[in-house]
């Protein structure tokens, strides 16, 4: 992991520099506000949800100022388990529960997950109101920017079982891939008889984060906006982690054999390229790159790995790797007509959207701690 964890510094250094200029910095008064609403409401509502991003469960915790919610009132969620490795997911759960929280896995966009979650949330806001029989109960959703905090309580507003009436009322938290969208704490119903709300809050960023690994991580999921470092600084960061994973392993069927392109008819391929880029039902509704170029993509990180001869762990190999594989990039996007910095734009904005989109593949970039150690709430 050496090679990657200097590609890591280089991003955190940028954003740590970044939070010390003056007028810079993700932590503007808004947050500052917010975070201090949100500590005032800590003792009022019944039960604390922390959203965190599967892909960085320790990186991504809230931190909490001043009033910390008690374990048997805190739960945390995982939520984007679509994005990360599933084992690793597990294993993270497994750690929470070991710590006596209350843990959930996560993908909101999937229907069926969130109607677990409403299941969990209640009997959770049950348990806590045992001895009361008509109560109105209140959740509060938690986290750092951009961890689907919004998106979650749209999800749970909507499946949430409430009057014909009130469902014609539904209102809509906006939902954005760039973080720092949500500016007010808003409350949404999501159970009636008794009364359950929800509300979902701003997003809340410390002004300095001290880790540089954790600052590098923040801004590659999304949580820290990606002009306080570059495009191409953080794709670089990016393909060191892919050429470190075993994710590219699963690309070799994308390589076409020699008996293939001997039999290829060149019409044929026509055929293939345009059937492949019909409109399809897209899972991820943020990316719209083809999926033959997203092959292409694939394939050109397969051939390029494969085929390196140097060592992942020395830096400078890396980076020479790195190189090659901008240059193959261009040609895979279609962005050979591009020169110079523009075309190495280009190439890093669409492959951090095709990783945070996740059809690069599953990462987690936080791993599960060995001994039974504490790890970071706030
Ligand atoms: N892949 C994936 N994307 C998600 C998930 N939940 C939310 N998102 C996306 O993450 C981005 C940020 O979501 P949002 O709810 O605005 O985050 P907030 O800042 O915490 O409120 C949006 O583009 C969402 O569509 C999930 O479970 N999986
Ligand atoms: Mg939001």
């Amino acid at each position: 992991m050496a090679g990657t964890a200097a590609f890591a510094r280089r991003v955190g250094c940028a954003v740590q520099g970044a939070a010390t200029k003056k007028g810079g910095g993700w932590c503007n008064q808004h947050m500052a506000a917010a975070s201090r609403a949100i500590s005032d409401r800590i003792p009022l509502v019944d039960l604390v949800v922390e959203i965190r991003d599967s892909r960085i469960p320790f990186s991504s915790a809230y931190k909490y100022q001043g009033c910390h919610p008690p374990r048997s009132k805190h739960v945390i969620v995982l939520n984007k388990t679509d994005l990360a490795n599933r084992s690793q997911t597990q294993k993270w759960i497994e750690f929470f529960e070991a710590q006596d929280y209350g843990c959930r896995g996560l993908n909101s966009h999937n229907k069926a997950n969130v109607k677990e979650l409403l299941n969990f949330l209640q009997t959770q806001v049950r348990e806590l109101k045992v001895c009361e029989s008509n109560y109105t109960a209140t959740i509060m959703l938690v986290g750092i920017p951009n961890v689907g905090k919004s998106a979650i309580t749209n999800f749970l507003h909507q499946f949430g079982r409430i009057s014909a009436a009130e469902k014609g009322k539904l209102k809509n938290a906006t939902v954005n891939p760039s973080p720092g969208e949500t500016k007010d704490i808003s409350s949404y119903k999501i159970a009636s008889h008794p009364n359950v709300y929800v509300l979902d809050t701003p997003g809340v960023l410390t002004p300095q984060i001290f880790d540089v690994e954790v600052a590098s991580k923040l801004v590659l999921t999304g949580a820290i906006n990606d002009s306080f470092v570059g495009e191409i600084e953080l794709a670089m960061y990016f393909m060191a982690i892919l050429n470190s994973s075993d994710e590219y392993k699963r690309w070799e069927k994308l390589i076409p054999k020699e008996d293939d392109m001997l039999f290829t008819d060149p019409k044929q391929k026509l055929v293939e390229d345009s059937s492949a880029s019909k409109p399809q039902k897209r899972q991820y509704r943020t990316d719209h790159t083809q999926d033959f170029i997203v092959k292409d993509v694939r394939r050109s990180f397969f051939e390029t790995i494969s085929s390196f001869k140097g060592s992942l762990q020395n830096e400078k190999e890396m980076l020479g790797l790195i190189e090659t594989q901008f240059v193959a990039l261009h040609e895979a996007f279609r962005v050979s007509s591009f020169t110079g910095e523009e075309g190495y734009h280009r190439v890093a904005r669409k492959l951090i959207n095709l990783f945070r989109t996740g059809r690069l593949g599953c990462y987690t970039l936080d791993l599960v701690p060995v001994c039974d150690q504490e790890v970071s709430t706030g």
